[in-house]
């Protein structure tokens, strides 16, 4: 009977967990008084050495970034002076959620500990650590009396940051083992925006300015929460800046706010902004007519005097102004509204702007 490619890999994972386990406590018996850099190297199983590449990262490398590839043991030390959140290191909120990853980080206290009496693996302690995705999978849960979610806390840490949602940092000089079953996109974050040095490059972003559009939406919220574009102040570039579309910054439409990806939210052909955006509705249309020889002539007209909602584009329905939210502000079609304003008469009754004749615009 063929084994399903899902059973080959849990059960790689679950052979792995069990031999560095195993290699961690032995290590920590073998390696007694030896000082951290040479428990570099022997996290891996020697069963797994020569069948799953190894490869070893210099801490400077963590500065600018590197991929953790696949299906790899990584070993890896933070920098002097570096803590950061395991989430944002090792690629960001969507890699944990979506990644089947974990691994091992050593404290390098062993000299302090040492000093303090204790022994064998009491001396070399450390921390697992699991992404979200692996721990949904169950494939190896944290044993939360000596590792994993709380361990940080319980080793008398400060509390992270609130934005960690889980209580897990990697710290200054700190030594870790990782395997991953996709790429991760691994590094320090330099301007603290969360969005790793790594992703940073990868995207086209500043790693040294936290807002690289200066839009007023951190890099790391405009990756990973309002999915809008990091590098473009007006992703859907409609006139309206993207927080003043998201304004709650939540990365969804609610309430009297206009959609960042979308130029006519209330779909009455007037474009958010006013008009002007190059992400509006068309305003013209390719009319075509006969000449006296019947050759045919096309040209392109303007096919609405009234295109914009927020005209001084400051996020706020002002006096003169149709809510971009509402396709009816007023109890009639947004675009009848304006119309009638500039003195138009278009049919009452007609709806959709484009079912209109083209009008004269108004002397
Ligand atoms: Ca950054
Ligand atoms: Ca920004
Ligand atoms: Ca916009
Ligand atoms: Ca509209």
């Amino acid at each position: 009977m063929p084994v399903s490619p899902y059973i080959v890999h849990a059960l790689k994972y679950a052979t792995l967990t069990l031999a560095v386990a195993v290699v961690v406590i032995a290590g920590a018996a073998i390696l007694k008084g030896t000082p951290t850099a040479s428990l570099t190297g022997r996290l891996v199983s020697p069963q797994q050495n020569g069948i799953t590449p190894t490869l070893h990262i210099e801490a400077e490398r963590s500065i600018d970034g590197f991929s953790v590839p696949a299906d790899t043991n990584v070993i890896f030390t933070i920098p002097n002076n570096i803590r950061i959140p395991r989430i944002t290191f090792l690629g960001g909120q969507d890699k944990d959620q979506e990644v089947r990853y974990w691994g091992y980080c050593y404290s390098g206290r062993e000299s302090s500990n040492k000093a303090a009496g204790k022994r064998g693996s009491e001396l070399y302690d450390g921390q697992f650590f699991y992404s979200l995705a692996e721990r949904k999978a169950g494939a190896a849960p944290p044993d939360p009396t000596d590792s994993g979610l709380l361990g940080i806390l319980k080793d008398g840490h400060p509390a992270p940051p609130e934005r960690a949602s889980i209580a897990e940092i990697f710290n200054s000089n700190e030594t870790c083992y990782v395997m991953s079953s996709s790429e991760l996109p691994a590094a320090i974050d330099t301007d603290g925006d969360d969005l790793n040095n790594k992703r940073e490059q990868l995207s086209g972003t500043n790693p040294k300015d936290p807002d690289s559009d200066h839009d007023g939406i951190s890099d790391g919220v405009e990756v990973f929460v309002t999915k809008t574009s990091p590098k473009d102040p007006d992703t859907d570039h409609d006139g309206l800046t993207d927080p003043c579309e998201d304004q709650n910054k939540n990365g969804t439409v609610d309430l009297h706010e206009t959609s960042p990806f979308n130029a006519d939210t209330d779909r009455d052909e007037l474009c958010d902004g006013n008009g002007s955006g190059s992400g509006c509705p068309e305003k013209k249309q390719v009319v075509c007519t006969r000449d006296r020889s019947g050759e045919q002539v096309c040209d392109s007209r303007l096919t609405s005097p009234v295109y914009g909602e927020d005209m001084n584009q400051n996020c706020a329905v002002d006096e003169g102004e149709t809510d971009p939210t509402n396709a009816e502000t007023f109890g009639v079609n947004d675009w009848t509204y304006k119309w009638n304003l500039l003195g138009g008469t278009p049919n009452p009754g007609t709806i959709a702007p484009r079912l209109f004749p083209i009008p004269e615009f108004p002397q």
